[in-house]
Parts: structure tokens; C-alpha cells; sequence
């Protein structure tokens, strides 16, 4: 018999790729919106014909809810994508955003321990998670793995590592069999826009089909920043890897490698025949209260147990982002 998966958070960019991994496994997926004032599933709509893919209204932050969808459904597997995910409106909306990402769980877990405890969990963890902190290997290279210890810099990460530890609580007290997916940051072209790389992106598309003036600058924050940055289509092959396994665990997914803000700005504004540094502008205004400057992780150990690796480069990552931006907006 076909299984069953429920995904949280399907409007989202991962929601809608793990919707098409997962289909392409033969899955009934059940994809969770919220309600909305205007049709906002755009993402998933490509999929409406698929006779195994449903939509159904939900709200993570609603106990019921969350309660009333386990004991309908009965899924062989949940995943755990919703969240208010922005890093710097959560230092505006603090309490929504532990609302939404801490006791969205809390709610998630207590429905799979009393209506469904057979469900396997996914919780969209992150490298945000780490902070400022790094370990630091005998050549002095400075990564972050399962082993280094978390400290988180703002409320989007106190909330996710709270979520975090909830989870491994449950799964050691009740037996549930929980993984959390401790993802280092993923694009793709369709990442939410008010990320770095797609508003870099979609500005580009602008620029390029003479949507905007050339003295139109881009406005940003801090650009030295460096994040691992891979494509979102291979990392949700690792959240399914987490729940097809015979032992719950939780895992690092990262491409290994680092790249500043910068080099971003500058492969991408190059791909488009331009030089960034014409067309930017630092906004003091954009800067976090508290920022995560280095994020390079390491991930043997979803290689060993899932055999999990990334297969976009930060070149095609790019690459693809900027030319769909330029498709899109021609
Ligand atoms: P995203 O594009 O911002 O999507 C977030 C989703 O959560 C949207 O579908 C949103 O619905 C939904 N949501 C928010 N509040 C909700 C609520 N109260 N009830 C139900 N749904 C709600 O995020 P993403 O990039 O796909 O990331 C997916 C998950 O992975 C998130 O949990 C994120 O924190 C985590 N994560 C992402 C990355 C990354 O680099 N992308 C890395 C590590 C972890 P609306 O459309 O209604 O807003
Ligand atoms: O920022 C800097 C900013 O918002 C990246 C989420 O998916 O990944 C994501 O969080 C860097 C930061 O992503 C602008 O200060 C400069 O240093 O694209 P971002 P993020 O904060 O890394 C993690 C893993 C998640 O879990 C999150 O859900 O870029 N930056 N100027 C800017 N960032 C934004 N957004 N906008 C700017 O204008």
C-alpha cells in the first residue's frame, strides 16, 4: 500500500519540492496551508492534478488542529515544515515567532503521542541553531557538525532550539520516532523573495528587462556574511532519507563549503554581464541586531548512516537562481 505523508508548511520552498519528491515515490501527500485572504500556493498549484496530492487548511499554532489532522489521517510520516523563518523579522516578532516554531511542535508531538503515535517526524531544524559558534579541526578549519555545541543569536533560532530539544525529549521519553533535519541554508528559485539570494536575483531580473532604472541600487545589510549554501531540491531528499530509516536521529545537511554574501552578489551580478559593485548600496537599517557571520558545516554523518550528499554547486545553485529570475521577469 502506498504511505501516507503529511507536510506542514507546503506553500513554503521545501513544502512544495519535498511534495514532488515525495509524489515521485508513489506517496499520498497531504500538503497543510493556512488560511489565507488570496490563493497563496502558488508553489503547489502544479501539482493540483496529481489524484494523490490534497490541500487542506491548517494552523500549526491551534492544538485541536494539529490533534484533529493526526486522527484523520493516521500518516505514515510527517514532516514538519511550517515556520515563521525570517531571521530578522524575528527580532521584530519575537512572541509569534516562538508561538509559531516552539509550540507549533509541542502541539505536533502531543497529537502523534495520543492519536498516532505509528507517524515518523521530521523537524525542519538549522544552522542558524550554532550561532556564533564553531568547532575547529587540527588543521584550524572552522566548521559546525552534530558536535558543536549551539548557541543561538536571535529569537528565530531560541525558538527552533527549543523545538529542537522538545523533540529529542519526546522521542527519548515516548519512543517517537523524531528526526531533526539540522539544514545549513537552501535556495533554489523559488526561495521566499525577502531572502538574500533571491532579492539579489530577482533584482538582477529586473535590471535586466529594464524594469528598474540603472540608478535603482540594491539595498542590503551585511554582506560579509558567509553561509553554506546549497540547493533546496537535494536537501529534501535527505529529510526523506531521516524517516526511511530504522533509527531516529537527528542530522547535519550542509554542502561543506562557505561563500560570503559577496561572492554572491559578485558571481551572480557577472552570470547577468554586471558588476555588483555598481549597483548596491549598504542600508545600515538592514543590518541584524545580532548577526551569524560564519556557517560551514559538515555532514559525515548523514553520508554514513543515510548516504546523503548534495549534487547542485554553489556555481549552478546561482546560476539557476539568476537565470529564472531573468525568465520571470522578462
Ligand atoms: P518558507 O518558504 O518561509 O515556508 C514556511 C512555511 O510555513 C510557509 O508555507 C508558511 O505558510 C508556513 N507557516 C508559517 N506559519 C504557519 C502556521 N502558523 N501554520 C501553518 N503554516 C505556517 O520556509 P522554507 O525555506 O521552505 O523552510 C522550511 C522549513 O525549514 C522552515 O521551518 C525553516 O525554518 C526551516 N529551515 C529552512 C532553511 C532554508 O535555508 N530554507 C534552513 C534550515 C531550516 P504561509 O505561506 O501561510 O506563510
Ligand atoms: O540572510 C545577510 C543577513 O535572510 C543571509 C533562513 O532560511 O537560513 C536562512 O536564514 C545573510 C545574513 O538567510 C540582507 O544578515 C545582508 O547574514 O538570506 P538570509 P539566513 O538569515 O541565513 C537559515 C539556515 C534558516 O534556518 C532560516 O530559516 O545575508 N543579508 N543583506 C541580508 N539578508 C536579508 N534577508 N536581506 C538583506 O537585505
Amino acid at each position: 500500500m502506498n504511505k501516507t505523508a503529511i507536510i506542514t508548511g507546503i506553500t513554503g520552498q521545501d513544502g512544495s519540492y519535498l511534495a514532488e519528491y515525495l509524489l515521485s515515490k508513489e506517496y499520498n501527500v497531504i500538503g497543510l496551508h493556512r488560511r489565507s485572504s488570496i490563493n497563496n500556493c502558488e508553489r503547489v498549484n502544479h501539482l493540483s492534478y496529481y489524484d494523490n496530492f490534497s490541500l487542506e487548511e491548517f494552523d500549526l499554532t491551534d492544538p485541536s488542529d494539529c490533534s484533529q489532522i493526526l486522527e484523520k489521517y493516521q500518516p505514515d510520516e510527517l514532516y514538519n515544515l511550517a515556520a515563521m523563518s525570517h531571521v530578522g523579522t524575528s527580532f521584530n516578532q519575537p512572541s509569534t515567532t516562538f508561538e509559531i516554531n516552539t509550540i507549533g511542535i509541542i502541539n505536533l508531538l502531543e497529537g502523534i503521542r495520543h492519536r498516532s503515535s505509528h507517524t515518523k517526524f521530521y523537524q525542519a531544524s538549522t544552522s542558524e541553531m550554532f550561532g556564533k559558534n564553531y568547532s575547529i579541526d587540527p588543521n584550524g578549519e572552522k566548521y559546525q557538525d552534530e558536535d558543536t555545541p549551539l548557541i543561538p543569536q536571535s529569537p528565530y533560532a531560541v525558538s527552533k532550539l527549543s523545538s529542537h530539544r522538545m523533540l529529542q525529549i519526546y522521542r527519548e521519553a515516548y519512543g517517537l520516532y523524531a528526526c531533526s533535519g539540522i539544514l545549513f541554508n537552501h535556495e533554489s528559485p523559488r526561495r521566499g523573495e525577502n531572502f538574500v539570494t533571491r532579492k539579489i536575483t530577482k533584482y538582477i531580473g529586473r535590471l535586466v528587462n529594464n524594469k528598474i532604472s540603472k540608478s535603482t541600487k540594491l539595498k542590503l545589510g551585511n554582506i560579509i556574511a558567509s553561509r553554506d549554501w546549497g540547493h533546496a531540491k537535494d536537501f529534501v531528499q535527505g529529510m526523506h532519507l531521516m524517516l526511511d530509516n530504522d533509527i531516529a536521529d537527528d542530522y547535519v545537511l550542509c554542502t561543506g563549503q562557505t561563500h560570503t554574501v559577496q561572492d554572491f552578489l559578485d558571481l551572480a551580478f557577472k552570470i547577468a554581464g554586471f558588476n555588483y559593485k555598481d549597483h548596491i548600496e549598504i542600508d545600515p537599517e538592514l543590518y541584524r541586531p545580532a548577526e551569524v557571520n560564519y556557517l560551514k558545516g559538515r555532514c559525515d554523518k548523514a553520508k554514513k548512516a543515510l548516504g546523503w550528499i548534495h549534487h547542485t554547486s554553489f556555481e549552478e545553485l546561482v546560476n539557476e537562481m539568476v537565470i529564472s529570475d531573468i525568465r520571470l521577469l522578462s
